[in-house]
């Protein structure tokens, strides 16, 4: 067997990196634990600190599985540091180094920009946990209760991740951000988290399976452009920290689709055939389709943001120095450094939205953000199989690029979810009708009444159609009394 493709639980600190023969990392993170602890005390999921949860522990690194399920209390997770296996003799597969061999240990002249990138990434995992920490509180079931902690135990270790970079590569200043990482908090005045989607509230479990969705697929392209880092042990955290995110996606994707599969069904029963009865369907206790749409809306812009802006030196900079590459660079057929290219950009010019030729270089978050929307269009796809078999001439889909946009080039621009751009007053007057407004919001708060008898779900979203881990939909994942 491969040296590293088992995880060492013998330490404090479970790893597949050689922890027990690296002295100074080993204190630097077991200095670490005890405020991270502290943090998912304070920080972690409300309310279920002492419950029992069924939860998968990965104990090797082979995508093909390797976990472990059982009951854990999930402040005794063994969070730990994994490492997708090293490919011999990789090289840098882009940018000014193309064709050298990847970097083992920080180039001096890019220190700084790399480790702005693992902060960035870093701090965007533990403000996920913090967003989602009242939802246990609502779950619709104890499957979906599982789900949830699973994610976040996930997410926390993603931070282990970073911080493992920060502590072994950067020294005094890769510790004073790991430390840094404990202390902001989502949505806080003064100590917010890095990026704007991640300082907004996931106030209930539609959001929750949206975010998971969308807001971990921009992880997902994200992981993957870093993946093809040159620093290698950038490369080999991120290749595995996508075995995890796929899951985090599908409890998304298939949250929405038992949500919308619920609705269709509540409406059939009663004879419902307009989808924007909202009225009628609400009094079913089951979520409209508009408002899902509405909600598709919010999450998919806030989400878009994250890319950054469509034309970036920062993105630029990242991949001539061969730190960020593209979405799938490895399987792109060109040279790899794009000094010469093009790229077609959405731009907004004289009040109307055109296309535009610009340098390929600098238009790097942007086309990350086209694979990002390809990727997630595969979303309502699926959902939208199930409205049309139930028989309803409704629609759901991705907004314009445009919409509700506060970082770019279409930031403040009050264009519609079609992306034509309106008149202030008529999109001021027309919002409502785009985004969740706060009738909206209250119904979705009065729907979210925990469901949390074992094998029980909520009226508003069909049970699970298969469990998790072995066992059944109906088993009891989460034993709440401890
Ligand atoms: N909010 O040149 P630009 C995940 C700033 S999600 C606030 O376009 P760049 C997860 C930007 O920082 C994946 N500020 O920026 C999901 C810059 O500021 P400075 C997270 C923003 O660098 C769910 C300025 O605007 N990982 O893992 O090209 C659950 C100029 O912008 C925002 C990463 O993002 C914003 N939305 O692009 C759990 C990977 N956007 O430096 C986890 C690492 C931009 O001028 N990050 N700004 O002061 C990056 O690669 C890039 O930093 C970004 C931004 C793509 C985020
Ligand atoms: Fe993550
Ligand atoms: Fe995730």
């Amino acid at each position: 067997m491969q040296e590293g493709s088992v995880v060492d639980y013998d330490g404090l600190i479970p790893n597949n990196v050689g922890l027990k023969d690296d002295a100074r990392v080993r204190r630097a993170l077991e200095t670490w634990h005890p405020g991270y602890i502290d943090w998912w005390m304070d920080m972690g999921p409300d309310g279920f600190q002492d419950a029992l949860v069924y939860l998968r522990t990965a104990v090797g690194i082979d995508p093909e599985g390797w976990a472990k399920f059982g009951f854990v209390r999930m402040p005794e997770y063994r969070w730990g540091i994994l490492l997708a296996l090293p490919q011999a003799d990789r090289t840098i597969a882009f940018g000014h180094h193309k064709g050298e061999p990847a970097w083992q240990e920080v180039p001096g002249e890019y220190r700084a920009m790399l480790r702005r990138l693992l902060v960035i990434q870093g701090d965007t995992e533990p403000a996920s946990v913090e967003q989602q920490r009242h939802l246990g509180r609502t779950a619709p079931s104890l499957y979906d209760m599982r789900n949830l902690f699973q994610v976040n135990v996930e997410e926390g270790r993603h931070l282990w991740a970073m911080v493992y970079l920060l502590q072994k590569y950067f020294g005094r200043d890769g510790r004073e951000e790991a430390e840094a990482l404990l202390e902001r908090r989502s949505g806080h005045q003064d100590r917010p988290r890095m990026l704007g989607a991640f300082n907004e509230a996931t106030p209930d479990w539609l959001s929750f399976f949206l975010f998971t969705t969308f807001t971990d697929r921009d992880g997902k392209m994200q992981l993957a452009a870093l993946a093809q880092s040159g620093f290698d042990p950038l490369s080999r955290t991120c290749r595995f920290m996508l075995t995890e995110e796929a899951h985090h996606m599908f409890v998304g994707e298939n949250g929405v689709a038992r949500v919308v599969g619920r609705t269709c069904e509540a409406m059939r029963q009663a004879g419902i055939d307009d989808p924007a009865d909202v009225e009628r369907v609400r009094a079913l206790g089951v979520i409209d389709l508009p408002l899902i749409q509405k909600k598709i809306n919010l999450h998919v812009s806030l989400t878009l943001d994250l890319f950054g802006a469509e034309i970036s030196t920062n993105a630029a900079n990242a991949f001539s120095a061969g730190l960020k590459g593209r979405y799938r660079e490895d399987k792109i057929d060109d040279d790899h450094r794009l000094v010469d290219s093009t790229y077609p950009v959405l731009r907004l010019e004289d009040g109307t939205i055109r296309e535009q030729q610009v340098p390929a270089l600098s238009a790097l978050n942007m086309r990350l953000r086209d694979d990002f929307i390809a990727d997630a269009s595969g979303g309502p796809r699926r959902w939208n199989k199930i409205i049309e078999e139930a028989g309803f001439p409704f629609r759901l889909g991705l907004p314009h690029v445009a919409f509700n946009r506060r970082i770019g080039e279409f930031a403040g621009l009050g264009a519609d979810p079609a992306g034509r751009i309106l008149p202030d007053a008529a999109f001021i007057a027309e919002r409502e009708k785009f985004l969740p407004n706060d009738a909206d919001n209250r119904f979705l708060e009065g729907l979210m009444r925990p469901e949390h008898r074992p094998g029980q779900c909520a009226g508003w979203i069909a049970p699970p159609k298969s469990g998790v881990g072995g066992k059944p939909g109906t088993f009891e994942y989460v034993r709440i009394e401890g």
